[in-house]
Formats: structure tokens, sequence, C-alpha cells
């Protein structure tokens, strides 16, 4: 372990003992322990602990040392026998408590011992029915923050989706953009590689690094941000934010010249940049957030950058060119191949989706009608929209029985036929896969309906186990009718694990039946995932990008879809819905 890692296990042990009532002569001995440590050089600390000096140095007691020097020599804290029997010995909720705000070992103390609280919802519970007011030293103050603290430490510990964050973010690039002194803005992060949660948001801004003023106006505007609930951290060209949905934000302000290097180490991945920092080292050169410099010669990276040894790049692609390679799309940069491939598919985009089949109208659970629906996909510029609404085994979203699946089949045909629709609409159902991996309707009723194509998805049962649940996937796709798996996995980002099922199976099963996998647009679904689809799109899956809306404005969400799409390395000629309507047609008639 290094010297910080080490300085930061003794500080936790500092306020493990003292959880547990260790007198405190010992454990500021820890705490001490920690601060000397940080606050000494590494090579210095690298000789003393090879030599055994250590010890000759102020307040590094016998047991001190003793401790250090086991640690810098394992891997983790728990290579450390007296750590790990004293985390053994202390709740995981008693640590939990350490998090939340205004609360230190004593007063975890106190709380254990009074009220029997060892958990941050046990603390909640305490606090709600006001038994932490009356203890000494609390009182009704400390009892209201408290529990402020334990609802800020379950919304800030937490991760964002995608499209919740795009829309903060959103507003705040265009405003950067607008501002006088601002030459380039972008948003860089996971948000802009397209992952589907983000930790925080990270801006990247250009302007007149001379001109003090500029810089202190830019940080100012950003401070100053409509949400912003507190401003964690600034500095001259920095600025953190926290918004009152617990979503933090960084803002780093750069030289023009510096621009593309500093938006590209940002974007990250982290495993993206150690493999283009390896690329560069290769070639002589070495990369980071400051410029493209010779790695030979005195002084670090940033030095040489400042004294104007950094290669130009205006651009990313500049950069990418300097290392031989060609542009690489952000939501590739995650190390799973793009700087090793030789060239890159071009990725599908936005406009060239046509239409989406998966969307809900009011005869099950959407919100929209059929009419409604319609207009607004003719609004977004589609030439077909897919109507597959739930079957009756989804009786909780109002599933269609046969003859309301037989009046909406009939009532699209009308529609379709009267010239008033304004794009083509297909009709189609959400057909439940039962448990045992029958579909909702029989076979005769699939015959009578004439359906353009089914979706199937599991809705029930989802604790099957792995087993169960990839045969009854797997029937289902074997149905002749099946057209399209729903939904996968069914996981519900942040909230919800998908089922357990083998998915290289499942995808194996859709291939060899010429049966499409959704990916489900939904931004709290993006199912089946990203890491899935290369390899499944290259041995032939066919892909289709499914809003899954329920009402009007969820068919937007297709946006969410391609770039997770993107993600993927989908192109075009992957995904169904970039086709025509002959082309779907002719996909759906060659199924049946
Ligand atoms: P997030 O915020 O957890 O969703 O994920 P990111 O990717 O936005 O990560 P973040 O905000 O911690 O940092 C932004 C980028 O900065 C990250 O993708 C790569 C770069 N970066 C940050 N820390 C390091 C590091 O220690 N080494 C390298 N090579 N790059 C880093
Ligand atoms: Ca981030
Ligand atoms: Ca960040
Ligand atoms: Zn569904």
């Amino acid at each position: 372990m290094t010297k910080n890692e080490i300085a930061a296990v003794l500080e936790e042990i500092g306020m493990l003992l003292e959880l547990e009532g260790e007198n405190p002569f010992k454990t500021r001995a820890y705490q001490n322990g920690a601060r000397a440590l940080e606050a000494m050089e590494g090579a210095e600390f690298e000789t003393r602990v090879a030599a055994g000096t250590l010890g000759e140095l102020k307040g590094f007691g016998e047991a001190l040392v003793d401790k250090i020097t086991k640690l810098q020599a394992a891997t983790e804290p728990t290579g450390l026998e007296f750590y790990a029997k004293l985390r053994a010995r202390i709740p995981d909720g008693l640590v939990a408590l350490l998090e939340v705000p205004s609360l230190g070992p004593k007063k975890i103390k106190a709380l254990r011992e009074q009220l029997g609280v060892e958990s941050p919802e046990q603390l909640e519970a305490a606090c709600k029915a006001g038994r932490v007011a009356g203890l000494v030293g609390f009182g009704e103050k400390t009892q209201t923050k408290l529990l402020e603290g334990l609802a800020n430490r379950a919304a800030y510990g937490k991760r964002h989706l995608w499209w919740d964050a795009a829309a903060v973010a959103g507003p705040i690039v265009a405003g950067l953009r607008a501002l006088p002194q601002v030459r380039r803005a972008e948003a860089a992060g996971s948000l802009r590689r397209g992952v589907e949660t983000v930790g925080d948001l990270d801006f990247i801004v250009a302007a007149d690094a001379k001109d003090a003023g500029a810089v202190a106006a830019i940080t100012e505007w950003f401070c100053a941000q409509e949400g912003v609930k507190e401003v964690t951290a600034r500095g001259e060209t920095k600025a953190s934010v926290r918004f009152a949905s617990g979503l933090q934000a960084d803002l780093r302000i750069v030289p023009t010249e510096q621009f593309a290097f500093a938006l590209h180490h940002f974007t990250g991945s982290k495993d993206h940049n150690v493999a283009m920092r390896q690329r560069a080292l290769a070639r002589g050169l070495s990369l980071s957030e400051w410029g493209l410099v010779p790695d030979a010669g005195e002084g670090t990276a940033k030095e040489k950058a400042e004294r104007g040894l950094s290669l130009n790049a205006e651009t990313e692609a500049d950069l990418f060119a300097h290392l031989g390679m060609g542009f690489v799309p952000p939501e590739l940069r995650e190390a799973m191949g793009e700087i090793e491939a030789a060239s890159l598919p071009r990725l599908i985009e936005l406009g060239d989706l046509r239409g989406a089949f998966h969307n809900h109208t009011t005869e099950s659970d959407g919100r929209n009608t059929l009419a409604e629906m319609a207009a607004a996909a003719h609004a977004l510029g589609w030439d077909y929209l897919g109507i597959a609404d739930h079957s009756k085994a989804s009786f909780q979203a109002h599933g269609l029985d046969e003859a309301r699946l037989a009046a909406q089949v009939a009532a699209i045909r009308a529609l379709n036929a009267s010239g008033k629709a304004p794009l083509r609409i297909f009709s189609g159902v959400e057909c439940d896969i039962l448990p045992d991996g029958r579909l909702d309707y029989d076979d005769a009723t699939f015959d009578e309906l004439g359906l353009d194509y089914v979706v199937v998805s599991v809705h029930s049962a989802m604790t099957q186990s792995e087993d169960d649940m990839t045969r009854r996937i797997i029937r289902a796709i074997e149905h002749p009718r099946a057209t399209m798996l729903g939904h996968a996995t069914g996981r519900i980002l942040l909230r919800r694990e998908g089922y357990k099922v083998d998915l290289a199976k499942v995808i194996d099963a859709a291939i060899a039946n010429r049966v499409i996998i959704e990916l489900n647009a939904h931004p709290n679904r993006l199912d089946l995932d990203w890491r899935w689809w290369r390899r499944a799109a290259e041995r032939g899956l066919m892909c289709a990008i499914n809003p899954d809306a329920h009402e009007t404005v969820g068919l937007a969400h297709v946006a969410e879809g391609v770039r997770v799409a993107r993600k993927g390395w989908l192109t075009r000629e992957q995904v169904l819905n970039t086709r025509d309507v002959a082309g779907v047609e002719r996909w759906f008639r060659e199924r049946r």
C-alpha cells in the first residue's frame, strides 16, 4: 500500500477505536500518525521504512511503526490483522453512521449506549420518534440537523440516471458558451461517454488564462447557477457545486491551447486514458490533461507544456492523429478495443431512426391515445410507429384480452387505410412470457389477429432460478410468432437488478431464430446493456431501439437508446428501425 493509503487506514483505525470507547490518547496517536504520514515526502517514507528508521521520528511509537510496516507490505488494509479484527468487531451500520454529517465517534457512542442505535436507519427512526432530542448533548436542533444529514447522505451517495444528469448539464453548457469570456465549453466525463448512470458532471471551458477577470467571471456564473445548493470548492480555475438533487458538478477552466487535451483527459474513461498514455509513451511522448510533450528531458509534463513543448491540438481529432489514430467517438472510450482497432465502424446516429416499435397507449397503461402518439411520432419526423400494448396477463397494466386486441388491430388497420394517419402505424403487442415460457395468447388467436409483429417480455415470476428463466425466455424466442424480445433482463437502474438469466444463451437463441433483441431506451432500463451488443451484433443479432413510451414525451428517449447503441459499437445496418417502411415490412413478413 502507498503512503497516503496507509494514512487513510490509520485515520480509520483511530475512528473505529474511538467508536469502541478506547482511550483518547491511543486514538489520537493514530490520527496524528496519519497526519504525519500525509506531510512526509514519498521518497523519505520509502527510505525510512526500508531502513527501519521510521521510529526515530517524533510521534512514531513502536506499535504504530509495526502497523505501518505491515500495511506497506500488504495490498489491502485487511492485510493488517489488527485492522481486520477491529473492523470485524464493529457492525457495518455503525461505520456507516460515521458518514452522517455532524456525527462523530463520541456522539455515535452515546446514541448506541443510550438508544441502541447501530445504523443510519435506526438513527432515522429514533430522530423521527423524537428520542434523540432528549439525550444530553443533543437537543431539538441537533435532531433536526441529523435528519437532514441522513436525507442528504442518501441523495449524495447516489449515482444519477444519464437522462436526468443530461437535463441539468444541457443548459449549463449552453449558458457557458453564451458567456463572452468563454471560447469553448463541453460537458466531459461519463455523461459525454453516454454511460447509463453518472456520478458527477464535469465541465471543461477554454478561456484566456492570462485574463484573471474573465476566469473569475466564469466561475462566478457557474456557482450562481439555478439549483446550486452549495459551492463545495472554489479555486481560481476550478469550482465544484452541489445541486439540490445531490448531483455534483466540477468546472475546470483551461487556456485555449490546452482545451483539447483537457477535454480528452476529463472525458475518460480512466482505463481509456491509461491505454492512450501507454500508446503515447511507445512513441516517446507523454500525454496528460496539459498536452502531448516529449517524454525525455527535464521537468514534469505540466512544466513542459507550460514551456510550450506540447504538440498542437485544436481538436481531439488532432490529438488522436498525433498518435496515429482516427477520431474515437466518446461513447467508445472504455478501453474495450477502440485503441487497437485499425478502423472504427460508422456508428448509428439519432437521425438514422425512422420509427420505433415498443410503445403503449391508453388501451393498456399508456397516458396518451393512439392518435396522440401517432401525431407525436410524426412530429419527430418518423415514417412509422409501432404500437405494442400489454397482453392480458399484465392485468395490473390493463393488458388487452383477445377481443380488445382484435379491436385495436382493426382500428389501426382502418386508420392506415383512411389516409388520415400522419404516418404508418404497425400493430403489435407486448405479449407476456408466462412463467413456463408459453406466450399469453394461443396460436389460433395469433392466426386470427394478423398482427404485424410481437414483442415478448417477462413481467412476472422474476425470481425464478437462472436455469428456469433462461429456458423460459428461450422457449418464447423459439415461438414462431415472436419478433423481438423486450427488456431482456428487466433491470431498473439504481433500483432493481435484472432477473437471473444466462444472456449468452438467450443471445444465441435469438440469433438462431432471427429474433430481434430490443435495446429498451427508457432512461431507467437501457436493457440489453451496451456491454453485450458489439459481440452479439457481430454474430448477427438484430437490434431495435425502442423507447417503451407510455406517453408522447417518452418517444424522445430513443436519443439515449442511440447513445447506448453507439457504446455497443452498433451501426445503422444492425438496427431494424433505421429501415424504411418497406424494409420493416419485409423483415416482419420473412419472420412470419
Ligand atoms: P462518474 O463521474 O463516476 O460517472 O465517472 P467519470 O468517468 O465522469 O469520472 P470522474 O468524474 O471521476 O472523472 C472524469 C474523468 O477524468 C475520468 O473519466 C477520467 C479522468 N480521470 C479522473 N481521475 C483520473 C485518474 O486518476 N487517472 C486518469 N488516467 N484519469 C482520471
Ligand atoms: Ca463525472
Ligand atoms: Ca468529476
Ligand atoms: Zn414491458
